[in-house]
Order: structure tokens, then sequence, then C-alpha cells
């Protein structure tokens, strides 16, 4: 194959071989963390989707079980699509997943483990009473699917949202049932949205106004806020707004603090999709699960038989501000840290780098502080960029010398950088404040040619003149690079196939194509250890 097999990825979650998308359903039950996800039994191209199954004490190490939903019913012969899970009182869990019937029509059904007993819920049974929702008067039945985990407030009623869309309009239409059997639709969908498309993936759950605990999706009441998430057909990326649900009225109406349409905030500026959070009540924190897909051609994913990966699950919670969320890998992430350098107070002056050395950087977690200096060299911000952080990094690319900035590191980078891939701030002067762009330029990835190579960007809420400083965390595994700025606030996920920086003859830079100096405070790079994964 044209891929080398050493490019799958070492402690990103992967079965072992096959095609994936969407995470699903994941939850915590008696002690065992569990995620589904869509996955072809049959090829590494999408197609005859099941809900494959993993186990996890940790979040870390996986198990791989048969899986837990596939098709074998009218509600559900042509496909078991995405959907969530919902511990109910009585620490009963339930599915609620997408069928598609003989018609392609999409339902919404049920299943529930056939023994509570088996601490891997290995099977799952089907209710003959399915579907529990079926696509109603006024609902296009090929655009309503992805039910969310169902919460059930201070009322009496367990309601949810299923995705859809209305001409080019996307819709979270609700649902209400007072025994999670018979399910009436609301009069008016929770949220919807002009010109955004289908939305698939819905995800609606309450984050703490203070600290970072997370909250039980049926939390409500004061001190809290809600997220709504959507996963955008047309576009294949996520945004979300922050707003205020109100659970009588059945409504949620965002803060117009970040824009409602896909020029909203996202939780990963990169390849990340179809993602689904979780309350994990052992931890007490909401945890995010989102699909990486492949960025090489459908004949390479055939060639290689195996597509897709999860990106690492993130720590999600409510900035100080209340305009955004942080994300951050989980904490059992570092029990896998291995051998480690450290470098601290090296001054990267304009238009040179250095290599960080002494360990293999191809399977690594990289935590680096800079200090910036010299603002007055920064570039200026024309305002017509403020809602397009992507092609602004597609026409200053790391090559592209700034004034504050380019800075940032070169990882999967082969000795004499042919190959590399840029994750880089870049800080302009706008009229009363600075802006920082933070970018992925994969461009120069690999020498293989005809990949696809984009580059990705976000803006990052943060106010450099008065802090001077700004974090950067990346985690490499072979294929995939995910970048967590300023503490989580701004995260790109991408995926590269080097052809010469693989396994020990990667490298890791760091560097500045700005004009004004920078400092690295602390750098700190982890060899990560592989963990049990699916026994690949
Ligand atoms: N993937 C599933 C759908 C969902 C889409 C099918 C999102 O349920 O809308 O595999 O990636």
């Amino acid at each position: 194959s044209v891929v080398d097999n050493r490019l799958r990825t070492g402690y990103h979650f992967q079965p072992p071989r096959n095609w994936i998308n969407d995470p699903n359903g994941p939850m915590y039950f008696n002690g065992v963390y569990h995620l589904f996800y869509q996955y072809n039994p049959n090829g590494s191209v999408w197609g005859n989707i099941v809900w494959a199954h993993s186990v996890s004490t940790d979040l870390v190490n996986w198990i791989a079980l048969d899986p837990a939903i596939r098709p074998s019913k009218p509600f559900d012969i042509n496909g078991c699509w995405s959907g969530s899970a919902t511990v109910l009182p009585g620490n009963r869990p339930a599915i609620f997943y997408t069928g598609i019937d003989p018609q392609q029509r999409q339902l919404q059904n049920v299943a529930y483990p056939k023994d509570l007993s088996d601490p891997y819920l290995r099977e799952w049974v089907k209710p003959d009473y399915n579907p529990v929702i079926a696509p109603g008067d006024g609902i296009n039945a090929s655009a309503f699917r992805d039910p969310t985990t169902a919460w059930r407030g201070p009322g009496t009623h367990w309601k949810l949202v299923v995705g859809s869309k209305w001409n080019r309009r996307g819709k979270a239409i609700l649902y209400r049932s007072r025994d999670f059997v018979h399910w009436v639709k609301a009069k008016h969908p929770l949220h919807t949205v002009k010109d955004t498309g289908m939305w698939e993936c819905p995800d609606f759950y309450p984050v703490a106004v203070k600290g970072r605990r997370g909250l039980d999706t049926s939390a409500y009441g004061d001190g809290m806020k809600h997220v709504l998430k959507v996963s955008l057909d047309l576009r294949r990326y996520e945004y979300y707004t922050l707003g205020k649900y109100y659970h009588y009225q059945d409504k949620y109406v965002p803060d117009n603090t970040s824009a409602d349409d896909h020029t909203g905030l996202r939780y990963d500026y990169g390849n990340f999709y179809a993602s689904k959070t979780f309350f994990d009540p052992k931890k007490q924190r909401r945890i995010l699960w989102g699909w990486a897909n492949e960025s090489d051609a459908k004949d390479v994913d055939v060639a290689k038989g195996w597509a897709g990966i999860q990106a690492i699950p993130r720590t999600i919670w409510l900035d100080s501000s209340g305009r955004q969320l942080i994300q951050w890998p989980i904490e059992e992430l570092e029990s896998l840290r291995g051998k480690h350098v450290v470098v601290e107070h090296k001054k990267v002056s304009g238009g040179n780098s250095f290599e960080v050395e002494g360990i293999n950087s191809s399977q690594a977690d990289v935590e680096v502080a800079f200090e910036v200096s010299g603002l007055e060299k920064a570039e200026a911000f024309d305002p017509s960029w403020a809602t397009d952080a992507e092609a602004l990094c597609g026409r200053k690319r790391a090559d592209v010398k700034g004034g504050v900035g380019p800075f940032g590191l070169l990882v999967l980078a082969s000795a004499n950088m042919e190959e590399k891939t840029a994750v880089f701030f870049r800080i302009f002067k706008a009229e009363h404040k600075h802006v920082v762009l933070m970018c992925h330029d994969p461009t120069r990835s690999s020498m293989r040619p005809n990949l696809y190579r984009p580059t990705f960007a976000g803006y990052v809420d943060v106010d450099i003149a008065k802090t001077g400083k700004i974090s950067l965390r990346s985690l490499i595994d072979h294929s995939v690079v995910e970048s967590f700025g300023a503490d989580g606030k701004t995260c790109i996920t991408s995926r590269v196939y080097p052809s010469l920086a693989i396994g020990k003859d990667a490298h890791l830079f760091v560097f500045n194509n700005g004009s004004a100096d920078v400092k690295v405070s602390e750098l700190k790079a982890w060899e990560i250890r592989r963990p049990l994964m699916n026994g690949a």
C-alpha cells in the first residue's frame, strides 16, 4: 500500500482494521467506560454500518467487543446510525439510535442491555415496539437522525432532540416522553438556524458557570449555561453556541456572544466531526469525543485497510469569561508519558529554529510556553479577516515571514525539514487590541503527491499585550496532530502522512519566522507509550 502502515496511530482510539466514523453512546456504567462507534465490519470505506463496541476502565486502554447493535429488524435493516446513551434512574442504561428502514427512512429506536449483570454489557436488545420516533408530518424522512442523550430536568418528562433540516434550515427537533416508550414532538424545535443545512449529531448539555466540574445532562437551575453543538453536513465541521435553556418553555436562547451560524465557535478548527459529550460521574467531569477522518484518498484507504480514528477524549468546561468552552486532554493520558526532555529559557530569534532532541517524537506529547515581546512589530490586522481565520492562515502560512510570529512547533519533520507540519501562532495588531491566530499548516507535511493538505486555523481569545505569554500543547501520533492553544482555548486536529518523518525519523523543532524574538520559557516533550488498543 502507498501509505506506510507505521502511520497507524499508537495511542488514539482505533480498531485493528476497517472504516470508523462517529463516536456513539459514550457512557460510564458500573466502573466501565463504554465507547460505541460507527463501523464497517466489511471494509475500509463507509457502509454496512453497525455500532462497534469497546470498553475501558481508564479511557486509555481499550478492549474490543463484538458489535453491540447491528441491522436485524425492519426498523434498522439498512443501517444502525448514530445515537446516544442515557443512564435511566435505577442505573439502567438505554441507547437511542437511528435505524434505516427498507424505504431508506430514518427512524429513532431504543435498545437495552440484555443482562445488567454482565460488566461489559455485551448484548443489547431492541424491543419490538420500535421505532419509538418515526418521521411524522412536516419532517423530511431522509434528514432526521442522531438522537441526543435524553434529559429530565426538574419535570417529569424526558426530552431529547433529533437533528434535521427543512429546506436549508437546520433544526434540532424536540421530543418529550414520560415513559421512554411514547414520544411526542414538542410544538417548536429546540432551535433552528436558516441556511445552515442538515444538523447532524446535535449535542445539548449544561455547563457550570464557575469551575471545571461537569454537570449531569439533566442538571437544571442557577449557575449554569447550556451548550448546543451541531455538525454541519454541508461544510463538514461543527459549531456551538452557549445560551440559556428554559425547561418549562422548551426553549433555548443563545447568548449573543458568538455567531449562531457556521462562522461561530468550534470545538476544533480542524479535522474533527460528529462529536459527542457525556457526563462522567466517576470524576465529575464532562468528556468530549470526536471523529478525525483520514485526509487521504478513498483508494488509499482501501489499500491500507483502515480509515478513521477518534480524537483523544477531552475534558470540557466553561471558560471563566463565560464566552467559550475550554478543552483539555483527559488527565489519564498522562499515565502513558514515558521518556521526556525539558528545554528552558531559550531564546529563538527571528528566522531561527532549534531541534528538540532526545526523544522519539513520532508518538509524543509536547507542552511549551512562549514569551513574546516586540508587539509593536505585529502585522496590521484587516477587520475583514475576523470571520475567516482559515483563509488567513492559508495565505500567511508558516513560510510567510511575519512580525510577531509565525512561531511554534514543527512536528513530524524529517531531519532536513523537507517534511514538516507547522503548528504556530501569528500575532496581529488590530485597532484597539492584538489578535492571535493559531494555525496548522500541513502543506509541507509529506513528499507524497496528491494528498489533501488543508491549512486549519482559529483565533485565540487572549490578551497577549497584558500577559506576554501563550502556551501550546500538541499530541503527535504518527498520522495525527492535535493541538491545544492557550491552555485549551483553541484546538486544531490534522491528519498528515509523512513519507520520511516516520518512527525514529520523525523530528521535532521550535521555529520562529517573525522578526521579533520569542522565548521558550519552558518546553517539555514526552514519548507516549502504547496502551492496549482493541487488540491491534
Ligand atoms: N454519520 C452517521 C449519521 C450521521 C453522520 C452515519 C455524521 O447518523 O448523521 O454513519 O457523520
